[in-house]
């Protein structure tokens, strides 16, 4: 996970016009107790040219459960798609890794695809499969429990060709009008990405238990994912 931290970091160095969002100090780091163990999490906000929200995130629930959260939502005007990373680690490994680059106006776009569809076609031994609410991820969205290291390894080189992919389509993008039907649209496409990443579950369970339902809603609804700013 440290690795691809890592690589996560670099590639958005990149980003052309990078800078930090504001956040609150209890926010960039969260301490508490879980399962008597100790807890943090450790968040990061910036922005960039084309991109309203660049979100990383490191958790600690004690010795027992690691996770590295990342989603990279654009502005609304760029014709790009969402970056969205999930890592989740138990004792005896990590149980799910999620990366998807997600369309927010029908289909992802044409140079994303082209792009998309020149990589390998990965393949692992435990394909994991989506939750209902998955139906916002591009067929592109790569869902798997890694098998060793050399899968660990696999998936993090997906997820650096996906953060590239995202960076060089975002070199030859112009925005469109503030109010053109295409803004609104990806605007309206934002909305339904984070309305349906609210209902899982799993997230939810995790951050009620180590805190308390109030404080779950409010850092999953304002934090991680808040609606868009109206355009
Ligand atoms: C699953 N997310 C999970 C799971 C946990 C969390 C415990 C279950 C792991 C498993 O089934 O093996 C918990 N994730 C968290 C917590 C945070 C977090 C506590 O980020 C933050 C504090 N989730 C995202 C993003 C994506 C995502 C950006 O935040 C995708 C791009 C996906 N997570 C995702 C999916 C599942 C998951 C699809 C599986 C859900 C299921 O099987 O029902």
């Amino acid at each position: 996970m440290e690795d691809l931290l890592k690589r996560i970091i670099s590639r958005r160095s990149g980003m052309v016009g990078l800078k930090p969002l504001p956040l609150s100090s209890e926010l960039k780091l969260v301490t508490g107790t879980f399962e008597g163990e100790s807890l943090f999490i450790w968040n990061e906000l910036k922005s960039c040219r084309g991109f309203r929200k660049l979100h990383l995130e490191v958790a600690m629930f004690g010795a027992g459960l690691q996770i590295l959260h990342c989603v990279f939502f654009p502005e609304p005007s760029f014709d790009l798609p969402i970056f969205g990373v999930d890592v989740v680690a138990g004792p005896s490994g990590i149980s799910a890794a999620i990366v998807d680059l997600s369309p927010v106006q029908g289909d992802l776009p044409g140079y994303v695809l082209q792009q998309l569809n020149a990589l390998p076609k990965p393949s692992f031994n435990q394909v994991r499969e989506l939750p209902a609410w998955g139906s916002i991820f591009s067929p592109f969205v790569q869902f798997i429990r890694p098998d060793g290291i050399l899968e660990e390894q696999s998936f993090s080189d997906i997820v650096e060709n996906y953060l590239q992919i995202l960076i060089s389509s975002l070199d030859r993008t112009n925005p469109d009008e503030p109010h053109a039907p295409t803004t609104i649209q990806r605007h309206n496409g934002q909305l339904l990405y984070c309305l349906q990443q609210k209902r899982n579950d799993k997230t939810r369970r995790v951050l009620e238990k180590a805190f308390n339902p109030q404080w779950a809603k409010c850092y999953i609804e304002e934090l991680m994912f808040d609606s868009p700013p109206p355009l």
